[in-house]
């Protein structure tokens, strides 16, 4: 088995999955802000420090994204931010790509940046204990889009992305986002999606990608956050599995879904299906941003010194992922456990 695979397996093996702390300085002042709290360097330390230190990293997360200043930073004990995930068994990660801009020929949609010197940037991070990377790209969904330059040129830019990470030593994580915006169906969510997957492996595969040491976060199939269509969890389950098993190499050994504007509730429960209805060999698990960190953060916003509160909500909500990646998460569960 290669090393690759085995940073793979350690970080989505296991019924664990990944936290996705590497929102960029602007979105976690929004996040901040959002709860009355100031985003100063200080703070934004503070809260993931306290997420990094809590138990849950030793039995439900396997790794951890973060951002360019948090793998940089040091732990109120002096701990490299790095050496503290590591600590815990659990595996640093870290954004590589630097944003997604406008899209010239059709700007109503984003491109994401961050090739230019990437080669070099991955040996710094590398250096600085990470073992995975993670590039998002984003696409809309309308009657037009996302168009045929969005599909092709995001597609590519992940697979030069990934190529370079490999070259590295590190796991690249492949993040091809539909977004969920918009009045579309899950229908619509479906056919988009497969276009997407099916070009983003195109390139991978032309770019000699070892598909064996790549974990996908794409969306579930979905609704559009302002459709009225009615979904059942288990028929976003079959789509979401059926998506997926059609487009998507069976080389692939993990795909860990981005929760993207669900509830805690939804993004767990909707895991949780996908498991009782997976008939793949993929792992199917969770790298959440929001759906990890959102009641933990409204927790601490109020109870600033109190970390060991705020770490029992954070272990509260990785534990019934974990169980939602297995398939052994219930409503019961989650109320027991509250
Ligand atoms: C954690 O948020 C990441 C994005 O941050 P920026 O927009 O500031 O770059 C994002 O890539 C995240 O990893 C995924 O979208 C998953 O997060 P959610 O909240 O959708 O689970």
């Amino acid at each position: 088995m290669s090393e690759l695979n085995n940073i793979v397996l350690k970080v989505i093996g296991n019924g664990k999955g990944i936290l996705a702390a590497d929102e960029s300085t602007g979105t976690m002042t929004k996040r901040l802000e959002n709860v009355n709290v100031e985003s100063s360097t200080q703070n934004r330390l503070i809260f993931r420090e306290t997420l990094f230190s809590s138990e849950s990293m030793k039995n439900f997360i396997g790794g951890v994204i973060l951002y360019d200043e948090t793998i940089k930073q040091s732990s109120s004990t002096g701990k490299k931010i790095p050496q503290l995930i590591s600590d815990s068994n659990a595996v640093p990660g870290i954004k590589v790509d630097t944003g997604a801009k406008v899209l010239a020929g059709s700007p109503e949609e984003k491109i994401t940046e961050g090739l230019d010197g990437l080669r070099e940037r991955l040996k710094e991070y590398y250096k600085l204990g990470a073992r995975f990377t993670k590039w998002r790209a984003v696409y809309i969904i309308s009657k037009d889009y996302p168009s045929k330059l969005s599909i092709i040129s995001n597609a590519h830019a992940l697979a030069r992305y990934a190529a370079l990470a490999q070259e590295s030593g590190m796991v690249p994580i492949v993040e091809p986002e539909v977004l969920m915006d918009g009045n579309h169906t899950a229908d619509d969510c479906y056919k988009k999606t497969s276009e997407v997957l099916k070009r983003c492996f195109e390139e991978l595969i032309l770019s000699k990608v070892d598909l064996k040491g790549i974990i996908l976060k794409p969306n579930m199939i979905l609704p559009g956050s302002n459709s009225e269509q009615e979904i059942s969890s288990q028929e976003i389950a079959k789509l979401t599995v059926k998506c997926l098993k059609e487009s998507v190499p069976s080389d692939v050994p993990g795909i860990a879904f981005l929760s993207g504007g669900q509830t805690e509730k939804e993004a767990t429960e909707n895991l949780n299906s996908i498991n009782k209805n997976n008939n793949t060999n993929f792992v199917m698990t969770y790298s959440y941003g929001r759906a990890l960190q959102q009641s933990a953060l409204k927790f601490w916003s109020k109870n600033i010194q109190d970390t060991k509160g705020t770490q029992a909500t954070f272990n509260h909500r990785a534990k019934m992922c974990s169980l939602a990646a297995q398939g052994k998460w219930s409503k019961d569960i989650e109320q027991q456990n509250n």
